[in-house]
């Protein structure tokens, strides 16, 4: 008997398919359409372990199993090959980015293709190809051009050893540099901004039209942060340097507790600290009320300039202010004047840049109210016997955040604090307002390996787009990589060259790149049409192809590419490009895969698998099938040599029965009908339950299923139909073992273009019923017994289940009402 020999067969097959492109998706068909897409990877050096690939077999099975089913299938594969990683290395070996880019994708693209995942190659895109950035580039003139991309300054984190700007990941929490570890500065610079924030309300709302993860979800909502509070004018008391009038505006998602405002917190950015009290002008005369330890404010101001965000609102850092002495606010409310403080807690963009503080009610005011001795009055008691409290500083020992009853606030006393909301933002003549936590997205990177920013400046300095007949804008090659305290792109000649020869003397480029992030937002409409020259995709086939049906990739760092992409597919709706909202229906998490050892699976551990190794000694349709076998989907679990072991041997099983079909032929025409009948049973609930399983991505399950219907085979007599059916179900999930055996048993073609099996429904209808028992008169337990059961059985059955058991103990049983294949009931 021929032995299951993977390493022979694959070798053979995969050749095979190499010729021809079996997998390429039609863009005129009439079958129904699916677009099955996975997060295209970044190309590092290190190459893809068994983790990376999990989502990949995933979709690929999904699609093997779709085109069986009739559909056109699109399913591609490329690379977002931009970024920080391939530079920094250059940094370190002075070997140019795209050297090294274009020795990781042919590794990435190797280890894949060991894999016989069924991608349509000739789809393939690489973001770093001056034909795929030129589309990025028209990207960013479209927005520009529509007022949605624009300049200002803006804060980058300084990297002062390394002399270059850092992404917020690259800043550990303390504020110092991962790779330098200097102390992180706050340096300002121009930079270039996509006006996301115009689809703030969008990007909320459409969630409900995708069927993605809750968490997911959940992470699109706060990281937009929409709040609706109210915009509440504090006036200002008289004084010298501050026009009469004057007043502070702030943004508050609680206007219930304006009676319990004590002070008002400006950020140190706030444009009243930065006009009047850094005016030396405004300098008050001896003996005038006015603004009296700026030297105190100003010290304490530059000190915040130096804090990432992240540290001015740590929950576990101490709260640190200094007061504007000299002027007080005066709380609408009750006319009391409040003092004013500038404190690095409150951030310059969001709501308007100040806040009332509430200590009774807000936990970081109280932190700071604590700390600089200022008072504390509860407004909002959680008692509904609410008591008229005093003054209570020093009486409470945190901040009550939730509702409740109004106290300490006038005529609003007894009032819930949600009604009390809308009453007291009308009563003081609040706006009602509603605010969103999300920024304008910055896209411009000092950084060399990303696309240019297709900008130009004339002499003036003014910004100028460049004509489209100059894309792609390319990224010039002669400069070096080590930071220069400036965009590597300055260094070049060439690129000063090219734009005063296209432009005029004098005119300069645009030396920062896009954040790769943009290149990523629109990569799932390239594949549709990715040899386009006048396009970026085309419009007819944007229409058959788009939306993507299912989009799968890892649960972490996706959060900003998902709103980024669906922010760019909103800008496309509202210019008339497109028609639909969302770019992604379906989304699915891979769950992550652990190393052996239990901990997270990558180089720092030397735990890593390399799936050409295991392909090497045991096959890829063994490591496909264990690795959609080890666990749901969409679940963590750890990496296990002897399960590779062990779907090896189901596949020799496999194999194994279709060896000895030979006998069973001969055996075949003597076969009793009544054995017969048993498989054929089996076999139908099997087709039933793998298909199901593959729709709805619980692939482990389909393969338990296909265990157990391989083991009735070798307890029972099969038949070739029983054979072909089965290898047919397996196909999508070992593509290699599966056509070999196709071909063993004289079909003709290619498995992967037959039909799906169909089962038959008359055959698997459920012979089991549920039946319920009442103890006298309430359901108490139910039990499960095959149909048509006698009614003594039942009624033995019954009184022996668990839970029956329980309400009979030392009750005495008086009778038992059994009504066929209805109901149980038990009189004690
Ligand atoms: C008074 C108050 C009383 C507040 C209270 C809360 C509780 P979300 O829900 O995240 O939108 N805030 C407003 N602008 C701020 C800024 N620029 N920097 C820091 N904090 C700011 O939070 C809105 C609340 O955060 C606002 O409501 C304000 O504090 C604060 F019992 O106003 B609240």
């Amino acid at each position: 008997m021929e032995q299951y020999n993977p390493i022979k067969i694959e070798k053979k097959w995969r050749k095979e398919w190499e010729k021809d492109n079996n997998y390429q998706a039609k863009d005129k068909s009439r079958k129904p359409k699916q677009y099955i897409l996975d997060m295209y990877p970044y190309p590092s050096g290190g190459g893809l372990h068994v983790g990376h690939v999990k989502g990949y077999i995933a979709t690929d099975v999904t699609s093997r199993f779709n085109r069986m089913r009739g559909y056109n299938v699109l399913h591609p594969m490329g690379w977002d090959a931009f970024g920080l990683p391939a530079e920094n290395y250059a940094i370190k070996t002075g070997i140019p980015p795209a050297q090294t880019t274009e020795e990781a994708i042919k590794n990435f693209k190797n280890q894949i293709s060991s894999l016989s995942l069924s991608y349509d190659w000739s789809r393939e895109i690489g973001t770093h190809a001056p034909q795929y950035y030129k589309w990025t580039q028209w990207f960013f003139l479209l927005l520009y051009k529509n007022g949605l991309a624009y300049k200002k300054k803006a804060k980058v984190n300084w990297d002062p050893i390394d002399q270059t700007v850092l992404a917020n990941e690259q800043v550990l929490p303390d504020g110092t540099a991962e790779r330098s570890g200097a102390k992180v500065i706050q340096k300002e610079l121009e930079q270039w901004f996509f006006k996301i924030t115009d689809f703030a309300d969008d990007l909320i709302k459409d969630l409900d039209k995708v069927d993605w993860p809750a968490h997911t979800i959940k992470n699109q909502r706060n990281w937009i942060g929409k709040s609706i509070g109210a915009e509440i004018e504090f006036p200002i008391t008289k004084t010298y340097n501050l026009k009469p009038k004057t007043s502070i505006k702030v943004f508050t998602t609680r206007p219930d507790t304006l009676f319990g405002a004590t002070y008002l917190v400006l950020s140190p950015e706030h444009p009243l600290v930065e006009q009047e009290i850094r005016n030396p002008k405004s300098d008050p005369p001896a003996g005038r009320a006015g603004i009296q330890n700026k030297f105190e404010i100003q010290n304490y101001i530059n000190k915040a300039k130096n804090k990432t965000e992240i540290e001015r609102t740590a929950k576990d850092k101490e709260k640190t202010g200094v007061q504007i002495k000299g002027i007080k606010a005066i709380n609408p409310t009750n006319k009391e004047e409040i003092p004013i403080f500038v404190a690095d807690y409150v951030l310059a963009h969001y709501g308007t840049g100040a806040i009332m503080a509430v200590p009774a009610h807000d936990e970081r005011d109280f932190e700071f109210a604590v700390r600089y001795n200022l008072p504390i009055r509860q407004v909002i008691t959680p008692r509904k016997d609410a008591e008229q409290n005093a003054d209570t500083r020093g009486k409470i020992e945190g901040a009550y955040e939730g509702e409740g009853i109004m106290i300490n606030s006038g005529e609003f006393n007894g009032t819930h604090s949600t009604q009390a909301r809308k009453e007291i933002t009308e009563f003081v003549d609040g706006k009602i307002k509603t605010t969103y936590r999300l920024r304008d997205w910055l896209i411009s990177r000092q950084r060399y390996w990303g696309a240019p920013i297709p900008i130009v400046y004339d002499p003036d300095g003014k910004a100028h787009p460049i004509p489209l007949e100059h894309l792609p804008w390319k990224l010039p090659t002669d400069v070096e990589f080590k930071p220069q305290g400036y965009s590597p792109l300055a260094q070049s000649q060439e690129l000063k060259k090219r734009t005063e020869k296209i432009f005029g003397k004098g005119w300069t480029p645009e030396v920062d790149t896009m954040d790769t992030f943009v290149c990523s937002s629109w990569y799932f409409f390239r594949f549709i049409d990715p040899d386009n020259k006048k396009e970026f995709a085309d419009k007819d086939k944007i229409k058959h192809w788009m939306p993507v049906d299912l989009y799968v990739g890892g649960a972490e760092h996706t959060v900003l590419h998902l709103l980024y992409a669906r922010f760019f597919t909103k800008a496309l709706k509202k210019l008339g490009y497109i028609n639909f909202d969302e770019p992604f229906l379906k989304l699915r998490h891979v769950g992550l895969v652990g190393g052996a050892d239990g901990r997270k699976m990558g180089k720092r551990y030397g735990n890593v698998v390399n799936p050409q190794d295991i392909v090497d000694s045991f096959g890829a349709d063994a490591l496909r099938v264990y690795e959609m076998f080890m666990g749901p989907f969409d679940k963590g679990i750890d990496w296990q040599m002897d399960g590779i072991r062990g779907t090896n041997r189901f596949l020799g099983r496999i194999w194994g029965l279709v060896q000895q079909n030979e006998k069973v032929k001969m055996q075949n025409a003597k076969r009793q009908s009544k054995i017969k009948n048993d498989l054929e049973q089996i076999k139908h609930r099997t087709i039933k339950k793998v298909t199901e399983d593959i729709e709805s991505m619980n692939y482990n399950t389909a393969i338990s299923e296909l265990m157990k219907y391989v083991n009735e085979m070798y307890e029972k007599r099969y038949d070739e139909q029983d054979l072909t059916t089965l290898i047919l179900l397996l196909a999508p999930f070992a593509p290699h073992i599966t056509q070999e055996l196709w071909e063993k048993l004289n079909r003709k073609g290619s498995i992967h273009e037959q039909e799906w099996p169909s089962y038959d429904k008359e055959q698997i209808k459920d012979e089991f019923s549920i039946i319920p028992v009442q103890i006298n008169g309430k359901v108490r337990s139910e039990i499960r017994v095959s149909q048509n059961i006698s009614e003594k059985d039942l009624e033995r059955i019954a009184l022996q289940d668990e839970k029956v058991q329980k309400f009979l103990d030392g009750k005495e049983l008086k009778k038992v009402v059994v009504v066929k294949n209805k109901i149980v009931n038990i009189i004690i």
